[in-house]
């Protein structure tokens, strides 16, 4: 659509950055207050205070935005655009206060009013447009692009629904829908110069010129808005700010005249909520294809709004799109959003008029792939005949791609046909489909694992062919996370130890976290690290204390395994630990217990079954295990409801030990366990994701790896492995499923988890009784450990101090360097 156009201005520029200090602070918040809120002091109550909080420290940033943007423009360099269809980003008030360098001052400021800035900010709803590792990393990735001054601007679904909300009722989980724009977002900007038309369904049809060769047309037979919301994200020293744009689908005719004037005002508004449906909600599945229709359709909607976006921002810049791929990168968050291959394909060549094998050129150079996933359940695939009748030429060009492919890999490598059927984009086995790995790969210079383990794997399993294909194109880009919310912001204690010790250049290269290595042999320093660690459990305990009722015993160990609910992850194994170890307690008072507590949070896809049992046992032990005095404060189990970013902040500093205890060969990464460690817990984990890295960076005494490893599970599903015998000879682990499957922790319906208990028996895929005994002996090493807290907390100082590799600073770094060229030092 073409912009209105703009009003030339005579002498105005934009006015004087805004002062910093707590009377100006103080005395613009007053003002917000009353003119752009209109309330009375007397009347503000603690949702007015944030409004005009927000509004006073989104001034300063728009100064910077404006200074961004302006440079990218100068300059000419080159940009990164983000493609991702989760930006979980949680709250952002006191990110931007954090890395504005506001902190000490807007507290001030609202001390004058009597208003605690903590309490205000705990009120903003947190933006949860995501479901977990994916969407997180998608937001720690903006925030470290802006901090390490790359230009970069990232594309998603500006979802009304965010994430359920989910509610423990009677042990279950209950979804209840997300509501985080009910009092609006003062964070967006609207951007109605910034909305295109997005195509669906129709037909294509061959456009003859005379003297020209034959172009394809797409007549789509449905069209829906796609409207810009712009989100500043604020780099740390406030210095670059990037921008989150978010599309919102809207009808182009909110109202059918016809249908209205004629008595049928429900049948009006028929269009209108079929567009509004694209953008309304986050599928909420992070491990299995959604596979509706209506999800395809958000994962086009986007990727052609930004696409137009892009190219619109380019042609605008350079006047041309031979130059797209010198100027513009584009990642693509996992394979939601590959059909943006297809689709930049239908611009160059369908829309500007490039050369099929030129397209194909500058498509390839400007597309980057990130894997996150090698579950084939959760490998995107979409029934041809659904894909033609909503894409009809994206079908064609996926065709066209794959016979280019093919005749590649049977011409020039010799490829069998085995081999062709496993790297071609349609899957002809099962009802053909589109392959969206396969489009995300061959559309893409460079295709990149999450850890070094992960991306390993995609070599030899679901890329094995199409690595043999393109050898060079898969890299390792390890995840990472942003110190500046998994520690700044969260640890405001932590932080302060560190600077006191080692000053403050790590707060700008976290890495510098090094020179506090030294300090886990300095008694005085530990004292203060495992003060910072208790006074971080009590808050955490007084949160479950004021929401659960649960009393906790803040000197137990905090045994912590939180993230999505999912058999891999093996909470299930942790809880059967847990109800081993009650046995054993209750058979054995008189041994010299360590006392513990286990928590949990996190959330099972609605139609997860197996996942909901899961949170279903926890519970149920939990009410089992609290309510009996015989282990008194020993033992206590805690699930925690609604695990968001928002209680992430507070559980990551509170825990003593991090469980990342998936099924080897099947985390790709995990960042939770990055982030734990940050905050000084040691991990009992696998050798998993990105835990083996870790491993490396923190030495082997300060990290707890037991059980299978990748190679070995592999093998042992080769040769049909199961529970039953291992189970037979173990008492602990028979006692414990015992015990569930006897019905003790669930009176009110004794068989609820016969299906749970059988699965070990008869297959145990995950591995769970594999790796039961190992995973115990481990447990009780470390409750060992903890009894002499001089060696746990100079491991928990080592834990701190080496972890500074794993920020997503240097996981952007690699990016822009390997991938992107783009960034400080990487334009011409
Ligand atoms: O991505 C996660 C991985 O499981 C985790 O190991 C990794 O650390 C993280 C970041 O790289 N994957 C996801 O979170 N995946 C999803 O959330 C997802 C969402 C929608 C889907 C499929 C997967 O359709």
């Amino acid at each position: 659509m073409s912009a209105t156009p703009k009003i030339e201005p005579r002498g105005a520029t934009v006015p004087e950055p805004r002062q910093n200090d707590p009377d100006t602070l103080a005395r613009q918040i007053l003002e917000k207050l009353t003119y752009s809120i209109c309330k009375h002091p007397e009347q503000a109550r603690k949702y007015d205070w944030l409004r005009a909080t927000t509004l006073v420290v989104r001034d300063r940033i728009i100064d910077h935005w404006f200074a961004s943007a302006n440079k990218t423009r100068d300059t000419g360099d080159k940009r990164v655009y983000y493609l991702s269809m989760e930006f979980l980003i949680g709250r952002l008030l006191r990110d931007a206060i954090n890395n504005l360098q506001l902190t000490g001052p807007i507290q001030e400021a609202l001390k004058r009013y009597n208003v605690d800035v903590e309490l205000v900010e705990m009120l903003e709803p947190d933006a949860a447009l995501g479901n977990g590792g994916l969407g997180r990393l998608a937001a720690c990735f903006m925030e470290s692009m802006a901090s390490t001054g790359v230009p970069g601007i990232g594309y998603g679904i500006r979802y009304v629904h965010g994430f359920f909300r989910q509610e423990i009722a009677e042990g279950a989980q209950v979804e209840l829908p997300e509501t985080w724009l009910m009092h609006g977002n003062p964070w967006e900007f609207e951007r109605r110069d910034s909305t295109y038309e997005i195509g669906f369904g129709g037909k294509v049809v061959t456009q003859s010129e005379p003297g020209k060769p034959p172009r394809q047309v797409w007549r789509p037979t449905e069209r829906v808005l796609a409207v810009a919301f712009d989100t500043p994200i604020v780099g740390w020293r406030g210095e670059q700010v990037n921008t989150l744009r978010l599309w919102s689908a809207q009808a182009i005719d909110p109202i059918l005249l016809d249908a209205f004037n004629s008595g049928d005002h429900i049948g009006a508004l028929v269009e209108s909520n079929k567009a509004e449906a694209i953008t309304r909600v986050l599928y909420p599945a992070d491990s299995h294809q959604a596979g509706q229709e209506l999800r395809l359709r958000q994962e086009y909607f986007f990727s052609a709004a930004s696409l137009q976006d892009i190219i619109r921002r380019h042609v605008q810049e350079h006047g041309t799109l031979d130059t797209l791929a010198d100027k513009v990168a584009i990642q693509l968050n996992d394979t939601h959003p590959a059909v943006s291959v297809a689709e930049l394909m239908r611009l160059l060549v369908d829309v500007h008029g490039y050369e099929w094998d030129r397209a194909w050129q500058i498509t390839r150079a400007t597309f980057g792939y990130t894997n996150h996933t090698l579950l084939p359940e959760a490998l995107e695939h979409w029934p041809v005949n659904l894909f033609e009748r909503l894409l009809p030429r994206q079908m064609q060009i996926i065709y066209q791609i794959n016979a280019g492919i093919i005749r590649e890999a049977s011409q020039d490598k010799g490829f069998d046909d085995t081999q062709i059927a496993a790297i071609s984009l349609i899957d002809e086995g099962h009802g053909r489909r589109v392959r969206m790995g396969q489009l995300a790969f061959v559309g893409s210079h460079a295709i990149n694992g999450v850890s070094a383990l992960h991306t390993e794997l995609m070599k030899q399993t679901v890329f094995r062919n199409l690595h043999e294909l393109y050898p060079e194109r898969i890299q390792n880009k390890t995840n990472g996370v942003t110190p500046r919310r998994w520690l700044m912001e969260c640890n405001p204690g932590l932080t302060k130890l560190l600077t006191e010790a080692i000053g403050p250049a790590f707060l700008d290269d976290i890495e510098k976290l090094k020179d506090a290595d030294k300090l886990a042999d300095d008694a005085g320093f530990r004292e203060k690290f495992a003060a910072v660690k208790r006074a971080n459990k009590m808050r955490l305990a007084d949160l479950i204390s004021d929401r659960l009722a649960i009393t906790l015993n803040p000197d137990a160990i905090f045994d912590i395994q939180v993230k999505r609910i999912h058999e891999y992850k093996r909470q299930f194994l942790n809880i059967i630990e847990a109800i081993a170890l009650y046995n054993q307690i209750r058979a054995h008072p008189e041994r010299d217990w360590t006392p513990r507590v286990k928590i949990f949070a996190g959330k099972a896809a609605p139609s997860y079954v197996q996942a909901k049992e899961i949170i279903h046992l926890a519970n149920d032990v939990a009410r089992l295990i609290n309510g009996d005095p015989a282990v008194r404060d020993l033992l206590k189990v805690v699930f925690v409801p609604n695990y968001n970013v928002s209680l992430a902040e507070i559980i990551m500093p509170a825990a003593d030990l991090s469980e990342q205890i998936s099924t080897a060969g099947l985390e790709a990464s995990g960042t939770g366990n990055m982030k734990f460690a940050l905050n000084g817990a040691l991990t009992i984990g696998t050798l998993d994701g990105a835990n083996v890295e870790m491993l490396e960076h923190l030495g082997e005494e300060n990290i707890f790896i037991f059980g299978l490893k990748a190679d070995e599970v592999a093998q042992r599903r080769r040769n049909a492995h199961s529970g039953r015998s291992i189970i037979e000879r173990t008492p602990l682990l028979r006692e414990a499923l015992d015990a569930i499957s006897s019905g003790v922790f669930a009176p009110d319906n004794p068989a609820r988890y016969h299906n749970l208990v059988s699965n070990l028996y008869n297959n145990d895929w995950w591995m769970i009784c594999a790796d039961f005994d190992a995973y115990w002996k481990t447990q009780r090493q470390l409750d060992v450990l903890f009894l002499d807290q001089t060696a746990w907390h100079s491991k928990g100082v080592h834990n701190t101090a080496r972890i500074g590799w794993f920020s997503s600073d240097r996981s952007i770094r690699e990016y822009a360097k390997d991938i992107w060229q783009a960034g400080p030092g990487q334009n011409a």
